[in-house]
């Protein structure tokens, strides 16, 4: 799980299914689309997805095509998360109940099947599924094989980094979660109070309205789907690009985490 910073990389948060300013944000970045339909950058980039690339929003088909796309050919690197997780186990015909946004992703794969028929949909099923199966919990990014900084879905602990189980798994899919709040809301605690040291974590997950920076860690989930923007960062030159959401997709007004605060 450790890649070399390489000629840079530009951190993207989650993007959940809002393929429109996806592409806005690529663009504002200085990717460009080349004959085969491929989007690199000139100067030899890549894009880290921090995960949740499908559910809630309106084009989760198109964000995993273009990842499992990317991936593949060595332009992009995504990790595990949860909205990943429950659509890879879904995939994989466990009994899993399709919620929070997870639906949406049925609802577009029924209506792939009418338009290219069931083989052709079946074929692209099990690619999503093995895509979303071997994504690692994160990735260490190194620059002169030293460990600079870390990706994670939605959190991990230091003595967890570089390490690879079950346990850890979960942690870097839900963070910190201790039970259930009385509305069924997962109580979060705040595990990167604990970070300590230079290495610099990058995580999404959990939407705040601007970048939350804290111990050397950076929240960049800036809400797209909930009517936010859509962040990148820029690794090393340490800088946010932002793409401002064209509408509020996932219905949700009140007890919204973008605009309750
Ligand atoms: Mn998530």
């Amino acid at each position: 799980m450790r890649i070399d910073v390489g000629n840079g990389l530009d951190f993207i948060g989650d993007i959940h299914a809002c393929y429109d300013e996806f592409l806005e944000l690529l663009s504002k970045l200085g990717y460009q689309k080349n004959d085969n339909g491929l989007y690199t950058h000139p100067n030899g980039r890549k894009i880290v997805s921090l995960g949740d690339v499908m559910s809630r929003g309106p084009e989760s088909i198109k964000c995993m095509m273009f990842f499992l796309e990317h991936v593949k050919a060595g332009l992009a690197y995504m990790i595990d998360s949860n909205h990943g997780w429950k659509i890879a186990r879904w995939l994989d015909g466990r009994k899993v109940q399709l919620r929070h946004g997870d639906e949406n992703v049925e609802i577009e794969f029924m209506e792939y099947e009418k338009k290219y028929g069931k083989q052709k949909t079946e074929t692209l099923k099990k690619k999503f599924k093995t895509l979303l199966m071997e994504s690692p919990s994160h990735y260490i990014f190194t620059q002169n094989n030293k460990d600079k900084v870390v990706c994670t879905h939605a959190g991990i602990k230091d003595e967890y980094i570089g390490k690879e189980n079950s346990q850890i798994k979960n942690f870097c899919r839900y963070g910190d979660v201790s039970g259930m709040d009385e509305t069924g809301k997962p109580i979060r605690k705040d595990w990167f109070k604990e970070h300590k040291g230079d290495l610099l974590i990058i995580w999404g997950h959990d939407p705040k309205p601007e970048p939350l920076i804290v111990n050397n860690t950076i929240n960049i989930d800036q809400g797209v789907v909930f009517g936010g923007k859509l962040t990148a960062y820029r690794y090393p030159e340490q800088e946010f690009i932002f793409v401002e959401a064209a509408k509020n997709y996932s219905g949700r007004e009140i007890d919204n985490p973008i605009t309750k605060h």
